[in-house]
């Protein structure tokens, strides 16, 4: 068989368009490839919701890859095993209520997961605003990473979803849009995002997952966005709250739909 490139890019640019067109309308739209948004994307996707992730960056995975200070080894406790166990990666037991797993197995893993459980993955794509109708977020506005690192004038797209997920990480983006451009309050104790907390692993591992929610109408907050946004400490290379805020706000949104 001798190859035609034309062919390779066609098949590339109607694939890949089935997938945009599919997803200018979901049920749920994850911003953010983390630990926490692929969790949360898997659990929906499972539970038969039409599902997109945006990430901005070319790989998922978030702050996982790195493990601590690039030791790339992650540590979760007894509580966040079992998510671990369903998506087939292989923890040790360091000591009693500690496990440890190969980052790079873990993201691998998670990510391949939730692919095939029928999430739809847009890498190297960032979310730069959301769409708002009637006091509540109806959309996300979207664009290509490299249009953003440019700083070209392009403008975006937009699509919409009925439910929105942040799980931008420390930099909480999605809920800075809206404080910024929206008279929207949050559901925090201040109405505002409160900012983020020197470390305790203790005391952050709980709060993500108390942390996690809906904060806004058509918004839920999960993973190290959720610390971030109601004043929680942040919790370094533990990352079972990560796991188990994404099966929360999964199970949340599933509840509520
Ligand atoms: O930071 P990140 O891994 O979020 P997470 O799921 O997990 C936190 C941990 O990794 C670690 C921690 C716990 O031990 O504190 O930091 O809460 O992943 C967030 C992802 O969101 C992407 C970003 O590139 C990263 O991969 N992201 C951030 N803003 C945007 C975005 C945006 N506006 N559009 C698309 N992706």
């Amino acid at each position: 068989m001798v190859l035609d490139e034309i062919v390779i890019s066609k098949a590339i640019i109607e694939r890949f368009t089935e997938k945009l067109l599919q997803s200018t309308d979901v049920d749920v739209a994850v911003v953010g490839g983390g630990p926490s948004g692929l969790v949360a994307a898997y659990y929906l996707a499972s539970s038969g919701k039409k599902v997109a992730l945006f990430e901005r960056k070319l790989s998922l995975g978030g702050g996982m890859w790195g493990g601590g200070m690039m030791f790339n080894e992650i540590v979760i406790q007894d509580e966040a095993k079992e998510i671990l166990d369903l998506f087939g990666v292989r923890t040790r037991e360091y000591s009693e209520g500690y496990y440890t797993a190969d980052a790079i197995e873990a993201v691998t893993t998670i990510c391949s997961q939730t692919v095939r459980a029928g999430a739809t993955i847009f890498n190297c794509m960032s979310v730069e605003d959301v769409m708002i109708r009637e006091g509540r977020v109806t959309g996300l506005v979207i664009n290509w990473s490299p249009v953003e690192m440019a700083g070209l004038h392009v403008d975006p797209l937009t699509i919409a979803a009925k439910n929105v997920i942040d799980t931008t990480g420390h930099a909480t983006e999605v809920l800075k849009v809206i404080e910024r451009k929206a008279d929207m309050q949050l559901a925090t104790p201040s109405g505002k995002l409160m900012g983020e907390r020197s470390m305790w692993a203790d005391k952050a591992e709980r709060l993500t997952i108390e942390n996690t929610r809906q904060i806004c109408p058509g918004v839920y907050v999960a993973g190290m966005s959720a610390n971030a946004a109601f004043g929680g400490p942040r919790m370094g290379p533990i990352f079972g709250g990560m796991l188990l805020s994404g099966r929360k706000v999964a199970e949340l949104i599933i509840a509520s739909s």
